[in-house]
């Protein structure tokens, strides 16, 4: 059975200058090109999100940028504008090699829920398909890198986990926000998944 390799966000907005800037997102970039040529399937996930989104703080009253806010389908950190579809923030960095991707999976496109995995929306139970997507295409195996490490490469690689999957995460080419120990929290929550954690062959 195949592997897919699925870089999560790598997009103007969460490099260095961007709306939600990763410190250093842009440093994976290369060696995230170096992995494709040699994957059997390669997916890129796009964050994708209409103006005014709901996980956005300028959205809400009396909120700002990485308040905590409460959401029917349970607690959202609320996060400057960024990804907003059709934007050049929005777009992928111009150094990924965009043209290797099989599919591109768009999420977050919802206005009422945000979505940090590529597999399901945050009240984790509405699918993007990409699970589908990889069922019928026999792929058992998944390698993930991109941004960020804590938000959607953790919920990404959860849920995969979760699905049956056989999940890598590669830290050198993942890059973090790290809220409050959301780093930390995120690499418990992985390993306590059945996520191997890998730091690359140098
Ligand atoms: C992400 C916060 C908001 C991510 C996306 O790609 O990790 N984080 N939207
Ligand atoms: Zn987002």
């Amino acid at each position: 059975m195949g592997q897919a390799l699925i870089v999560i966000d790598v997009q103007n907005d969460f490099c260095p200058g961007g709306a939600l800037a990763v410190p250093e997102g842009d440093q994976i970039v290369s060696g995230i090109n170096q992995l494709m040529q040699d994957a059997d399937a390669v997916i890129l996930t796009q964050d994708w999100h209409p103006e005014g989104h709901s996980s956005f703080a300028s959205s809400q009253d009396r909120k700002s940028p990485y308040d905590l806010t409460e959401m029917p389908y349970g607690p959202q950190v609320l996060w400057p504008d960024h990804c907003i579809q059709g934007t050049d923030g929005a777009q992928f960095h111009a150094d990924l090699n965009s043209d290797r991707a099989d599919l591109v999976i768009r999420k977050g496109y919802n206005p009422a829920i945000d979505s940090y995995s590529a597999f399901f929306e945050n009240d984790h139970t509405t699918p993007t398909g990409l699970e589908g997507y990889l069922r019928t295409r026999g792929i058992d195996s998944l390698m993930m890198v991109g941004l960020a490490t804590d938000f959607c490469v953790n919920f990404s690689a959860v849920d995969a986990a979760n699905l049956g999957f056989k999940v890598t995460v590669r830290s050198d080419l993942c890059k973090a926000i790290d809220l409050d120990g959301s780093l930390a929290a995120a690499h418990a929550g992985m390993k306590s998944a059945g996520v191997v954690l890998e730091q690359g062959n140098g």
